[in-house]
């Protein structure tokens, strides 16, 4: 019996240190430890040895257990230890290899050319305001010296949503809102951009939406001449240290006197199909706040005066990147928008 369980012990250790993976191993271990393995088989023997031999072979039987259960523990750490290494070389990663490109997305022009405007008047001591687009008749046209029966509101076709509101066909509702909120007090200095309405049929330089970017400065002592020189430094500070303006006579209900306001060509005067041979391209309107426009915001038009000027986004736009057609803007053509990435 002696001689079974040491041939048995090392038949064990022969298979364990065979034992080539974990499942193997665990074979193994059902097989020589099981309640059916050769272990307790010899056990159950016992009843037929003496009295004396019997602790013998107990003690012995648990030898052979104890030794079995120890090499099979052994042989599993060993095995553990591998499967994490193999796993660990398998999942290495290299850091050296490059990373993979990140798309990176962009500003849409007009943003581009709303925020530089923006900065510009900023960095002048403007503040931006903004408003709804949904506008009341009262701000958008009786409070800018437009009444019910006045002509001008044909100059341009609104969006009626009811007879009282309607999309705004300008920014300059923010301003006449802005001046309202300083119940009289001046000074008031403001850049507004934003979406406006009308109802024009689109075309290479028409859309019945567009952005356009209006300013206000209200304060004592507000001249043309302070209008002039703001208009200045911006058109240099847009399109070039090397452009000059020109003020022409227009008319605006909500500025008297009006102008129209043109930039040097870049062709320097010459004559090109920008400027169509004139030399100057037309960018903006402009004028001195129409007294009535004053009193209708709250403002004493005998101690305040103030300037405004408007202008369109696009056409800002169109001029600075030489774009042809208006419609560019809208139809968000990936060719057209990724010109104005700053990334590659
Ligand atoms: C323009 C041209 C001239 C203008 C006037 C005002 C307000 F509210 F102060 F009266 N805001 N914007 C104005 C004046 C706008 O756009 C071509």
């Amino acid at each position: 019996m002696e001689q079974k369980l040491k041939e048995l012990q090392s038949q064990a250790l022969e298979k364990i240190a065979a034992a080539a993976n974990l499942k193997e191993l665990n074979d193994v271990r059902v097989a020589y430890l099981g309640k059916k393995g050769p272990v307790t088989e010899v056990l159950k023997g016992m009843g037929k040895l003496s009295a004396e031999e019997r602790p013998k072979m107990g003690a012995l039987v648990n030898v052979v257990r104890e030794t079995i259960s120890k090499s099979i523990e052994e042989k599993q750490e060993l095995l553990e230890a591998a499967a994490i290494e193999q796993q660990l070389a398998q999942e290495s990663i290299d850091v050296t290899l490059p990373g993979r490109p990140v798309k990176q997305g962009s500003h849409h022009p007009l943003t581009r050319v709303a925020e530089e405007i923006e900065d510009l008047f900023i960095g002048m001591g403007y503040t931006v305001a903004e408003g709804p687009e949904v506008e009341q008749d009262f701000y958008n046209f009786e409070a800018l010296n437009l009444p019910k029966d006045h002509p001008a509101r044909d100059m341009q076709d609104t969006f009626y949503i009811t007879p009282e509101l309607l999309m705004r066909t300008h920014t300059s509702p923010v301003q006449v809102r802005t001046m309202q909120k300083h119940e009289g007090r001046g000074p008031v200095k403001i850049i507004c951009p934003g979406k406006v309405y009308r109802r024009d049929s689109d075309d290479a330089t028409h859309s019945h939406q567009f952005a356009q970017i209006e300013g206000l400065v209200v304060g004592e002592n507000i001249r043309m001449s302070d209008l002039k020189g703001t208009l200045d430094v911006f058109a240099k500070k847009m399109f070039g240290e090397d452009r000059e303006i020109r003020l022409r006579p227009s008319f605006f209900p909500f500025t008297e006197p009006s102008v129209e306001v043109d930039v040097s060509c870049m062709c320097g005067g010459k004559g090109c199909s920008i400027c169509k041979g004139t030399g100057w391209i037309e960018v903006l309107g402009a004028g001195m706040v129409h007294p009535n426009v004053l009193e209708m915001a709250g403002f004493d038009s005998n101690k305040y005066t103030g300037f405004a000027f408007g202008m369109g986004q696009e056409r800002i736009a169109m001029l600075k990147y030489g774009i042809d057609d208006i419609r560019h803007f809208y139809t968000n053509d990936l060719r057209f928008l990724k010109q104005f990435s700053v990334h590659e």
